[in-house]
C-alpha cells in the first residue's frame, strides 16, 4: 500500500470522527436553545414535535407514495406516528458515512439537503424536522420497512444507542416508517398532550392534503378515542366545513388548481349570506395569518375578474364606481393553499409570505380559471356581483355612520351619555366595566373606584354582528357607545394607542343569557377590534354563583366545587344559609364590589385567541351565532376554553 493510500484512510477516519462530533454538537445546540428551533418549550412547542414528524409523512404523501398516516398518543404521553410510504432509505449516505435514516434523525438541517434534491416540500415549523424532535426527546425509536426487511434504531436525547439493525422480515411490498418519541421533561414545561389541539391541526392537514387518510388515536384512557380525517375534496371540503351552519349564496364550492413558476396553487371558495370575510391562507400546509404575496395575488385576481365581469354584463353601469375588493369578499369563505420550494417569510412574526412568484402564480391561475368559471356559470356570477353591489352601497352608508364615531379636532365625538367615566386619564390605570342591564349598571356605578373604574351599562342584548351588515352595526347605539368609549375606532381607523382603558371587563350574569351576551360582545371585538383581544385587553368578570353565610360570617363560591369545599370546611349543618345568585342585580353595591369588582379579591378571566385555533374559533363563532339553538348552548359551556384563568 502506498503512503498516499495510508494517508487517505487516515483522512477518512478523521473526517468520520469529525462528522460525529459535529452531529452531537448540532443536537446539543438544539437542546441548549430549543426555542430557536421549535418556537417555544410551552405546550405549543410540545405539540409542534408531532407536527414535525407528521410533516415528514405528509411529504411522502405529496411525493405520491403514502396514503395513510396514523398518530397515536400512548399511555405515557409518548407519540407514535406511522405511515405507509416507501420507508426512509437505509443505505449509507456517503457524506455522513451513516445510514440515510440515521442522518435524518441525527443531523441538524437534514430534510431536503441530503440526496433528495428538493425532496422536502412542506415546511415544518422551521424546516428542521426529525433531528430536532430527536434532540428534544428522552428517547426516540424509528422502525422502517423496506425491501422486505424491518430495520430499527433507538436514540436517547439525540444520541444513537446502537447501529441501525435488521430486526425481521416482511412482505416485499409492505413498506413504511414508524416513529415513537417521548418528549423530554428536562426541555418541556409540560409533557401532557392535548387531544383536541392535535385534532384541530391534523384535521387541517387532512383538508390541505386531499386524499390522505389521517387517523388520530388517544389510548391514555380506559376507553380509547379515535378520529379519522379523510377528505377526497381537500380544501373544497374545508370550505364546506367552515360554512357549516351558514346559508350558502349558491350551492357549488368553486375549486381551482394549477401550477406556475414551480408554485402549485389551490383555491377554494364559496360565499355565504353573512357579512364577514373568512379567508385562510397556507404555504406548504402552514397557516399564514398575516397573508402575504399569495393572498395579494388572490385579492387582485378576484377584484379584477369580478369587476370585468360586472362591467361586461352591464351589472355595473358606466357611471358606477368599481367594486372594492372588500365588497366582493363580503361573506366570502375561502382557502388559498400554495406549495412552494423555498418559502420566504417576512414581517415581525415571520408569518407573511414574501415570494413574488407566489403572487404571480396565484393571480395567474386564479384569474384564468375564475374568468372561465363565471362565463360558464352566469347565475352564480350574477349572485356574487349583486351581493357585492349591496356591500358597496352599505360601505358608503357605513362611511357616513363612522364619521359619527371618529374624533377629529373639529368634531370631537362626545363620549356616550350612559358612560360613567373614571377620573384618572392614564389608560394603564383605567378599566371599563361593560355591564349587562341598567340595574346592575347602577350598582356598579355606586360600587366602583371612581378614579380608575368606568362603567358603561348596555341595554339587553347587543346586535349580533354576524347577522348584520356594517352600516347597521355602526348605526347601533350600544355598539357606537362602546367604540367611542374605548377611543380606538374600528377597522382601518383602529388605533390601539388611543385605547382609553387597558382593561375592558365584560360583566354579565352568571347564567346562559349572560354568557350569550358576553359572546355577542366577544364576537364584536373579534370581528372589528381583534387587536384588543390579541393584546390581552379584554376580560370577563366572574361573579360568584353562591353566597354562604353562617353566624354572621360570609363566603362566596364561584363554582359548585368551591361551594362544596366551603361547606366541608365550615360543617354542613342547619346554621348555613346558601343563596344562589341568579343575576348581578341581586347583589347590592357592596357585595358587587367585594365579589366582582375589587382588584384585591375578584376573579377575572383573560380572553385570548390562539392563532392556530383561529379557524376552529371562527367556526365556533359561526355555530354560536347561527340560527341553531342547540350548538349555541354547547358553546357557552365550552366558552371557558378560550379564556385563561387569571387571578388579579
Ligand atoms: C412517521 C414519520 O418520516 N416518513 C418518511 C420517507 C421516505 C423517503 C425519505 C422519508 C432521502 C435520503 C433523505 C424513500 N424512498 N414518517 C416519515 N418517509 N424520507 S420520511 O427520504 C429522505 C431523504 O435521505 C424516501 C425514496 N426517497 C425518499
Amino acid at each position: 500500500m502506498s503512503s498516499d493510500n495510508m494517508n487517505n484512510t487516515n483522512v477518512e477516519k478523521n473526517s468520520y470522527e469529525a462528522d460525529n462530533i459535529q452531529i452531537l454538537e448540532g443536537l446539543e445546540a438544539v437542546r441548549k436553545r430549543p426555542g430557536m428551533y421549535i418556537g417555544s418549550t410551552s405546550s405549543r412547542g410540545l405539540h409542534h414535535l408531532v407536527y414535525e414528524i407528521v410533516d415528514n409523512a405528509i411529504d411522502e404523501a405529496l411525493a405520491g407514495f403514502c396514503s395513510e398516516v396514523d398518530v397515536q398518543i400512548n399511555k405515557d404521553n409518548s407519540i407514535t406516528v406511522k405511515d405507509n410510504g416507501r420507508g426512509i432509505p437505509v443505505g449509507i449516505n456517503k457524506k455522513a458515512g451513516l445510514p440515510a435514516v440515521e442522518v435524518v434523525f441525527t443531523v441538524l438541517h437534514a430534510g431536503g439537503k441530503f440526496g433528495g434534491g428538493g425532496y422536502k416540500v412542506s415546511g415544518g415549523l422551521h424546516g428542521v424536522g426529525a433531528s430536532v424532535v430527536n434532540a428534544l426527546s428522552t428517547w426516540l425509536e424509528v422502525t422502517v420497512k423496506r425491501d422486505g426487511k424491518i430495520y430499527n434504531q433507538r436514540y436517547e436525547r439525540g444520541k444513537t444507542m446502537y447501529p441501525l439493525k435488521e430486526v425481521g422480515t416482511c412482505d416485499k411490498d409492505e413498506t413504511g416508517t414508524v416513529v415513537t418519541f417521548l418528549p423530554d421533561p428536562q426541555i418541556f414545561e409540560d409533557t401532557v398532550y392535548d387531544y383536541n389541539v392535535l385534532k384541530v391541526r391534523l384535521r387541517e392537514v387532512a383538508f390541505l392534503t386531499k386524499g390522505i387518510k389521517i387517523i388520530l388515536r388517544d389510548v391514555r384512557e380506559e376507553e380509547p378515542v379515535e378520529k379519522i380525517f379523510h377528505y377526497e375534496g381537500g380544501i373544497k371540503e374545508f370550505v364546506t366545513y367552515l360554512n357549516k351552519g351558514k346559508q350558502g349564496l349558491y350551492d357549488d364550492v368553486l375549486y381551482f388548481e394549477g401550477q406556475k413558476e414551480k408554485v402549485f396553487v389551490e383555491v377554494a371558495l364559496q360565499h355565504n349570506d353573512a357579512y364577514t370575510e373568512n379567508v385562510y391562507t397556507f404555504v406548504n400546509n402552514i397557516n399564514t395569518p398575516e397573508g402575504g404575496t399569495h393572498f395579494e395575488g388572490f385579492k387582485r385576481a378576484l377584484t379584477k375578474v369580478l369587476n370585468d365581469y360586472a362591467r361586461k354584463n352591464n351589472i355595473l353601469k358606466e357611471k358606477d364606481d368599481n367594486l372594492a375588493g372588500e365588497d366582493i369578499r363580503e361573506g366570502l369563505t375561502a382557502i388559498i393553499s400554495v406549495k412552494i420550494e423555498d418559502p420566504q417569510f417576512e414581517g415581525q412574526t415571520k408569518q407573511k409570505l414574501g415570494n413574488s412568484e407566489a403572487r404571480r402564480a396565484v393571480e395567474g391561475v386564479f384569474t384564468e380559471q375564475l374568468t372561465y368559471y363565471l362565463e360558464q356559470n352566469p347565475n352564480i356570477a350574477r349572485l356574487i356581483c349583486e351581493k357585492s353591489v349591496l356591500a358597496q352601497r352599505a360601505r358608503d352608508a357605513a362611511r357616513k355612520a363612522r364619521e359619527l364615531t371618529r374624533k377629529t379636532p373639529l368634531n370631537s365625538a362626545s363620549l356616550p351619555g350612559k358612560l360613567t367615566d373614571c377620573s384618572d386619564k392614564n389608560p394603564e390605570n383605567c378599566e371599563i366595566f361593560i355591564v349587562e342591564g341598567d340595574s346592575a349598571g347602577g350598582s356598579a356605578k355606586t360600587a366602583r373606584n371612581r378614579a380608575t373604574q368606568a362603567v358603561l351599562p348596555l341595554r339587553g342584548k347587543i346586535l349580533n354582528v354576524e347577522k348584520a351588515r356594517i352600516d347597521r352595526i355602526l348605526g347601533n347605539e350600544e355598539i357606537r357607545g362602546m367604540i367611542t368609549a374605548f377611543g380606538t375606532g374600528i377597522h382601518e381607523d383602529f388605533d390601539i394607542s388611543k385605547l382609553r382603558y387597558h382593561k375592558i371587563i365584560i360583566m354579565t350574569d352568571a347564567d346562559v343569557d349572560g354568557a350569550h351576551i358576553a359572546t355577542l360582545m366577544l364576537t364584536f371585538f373579534y370581528r372589528f377590534m381583534p387587536e384588543l383581544i390579541k393584546q390581552g385587553y379584554v376580560y370577563l368578570a366572574k361573579p360568584p354563583l353562591y353566597q354562604v353565610s353562617k353566624n354572621k360570617k360570609v363566603w362566596y363560591a364561584y363554582s359548585d366545587e368551591e361551594l362544596n369545599d366551603i361547606l366541608t370546611e365550615i360543617g354542613r349543618d342547619g346554621n348555613n344559609k346558601i343563596q344562589r345568585y341568579k343575576g348581578l342585580g341581586e347583589m347590592d353595591a357592596d357585595q358587587l364590589w367585594e365579589t366582582t369588582m375589587d382588584p384585591e379579591s375578584r376573579v377575572l378571566l383573560k380572553v385570548g385567541i390562539d392563532e392556530e385555533e383561529k379557524a376552529e374559533l371562527d367556526l365556533t363563532f359561526t355555530t354560536l351565532m347561527g340560527d341553531d339553538v342547540e350548538p349555541r348552548r354547547e358553546f357557552i359551556e365550552a366558552n371557558a376554553k378560550f379564556a385563561k384563568n387569571l387571578d388579579i
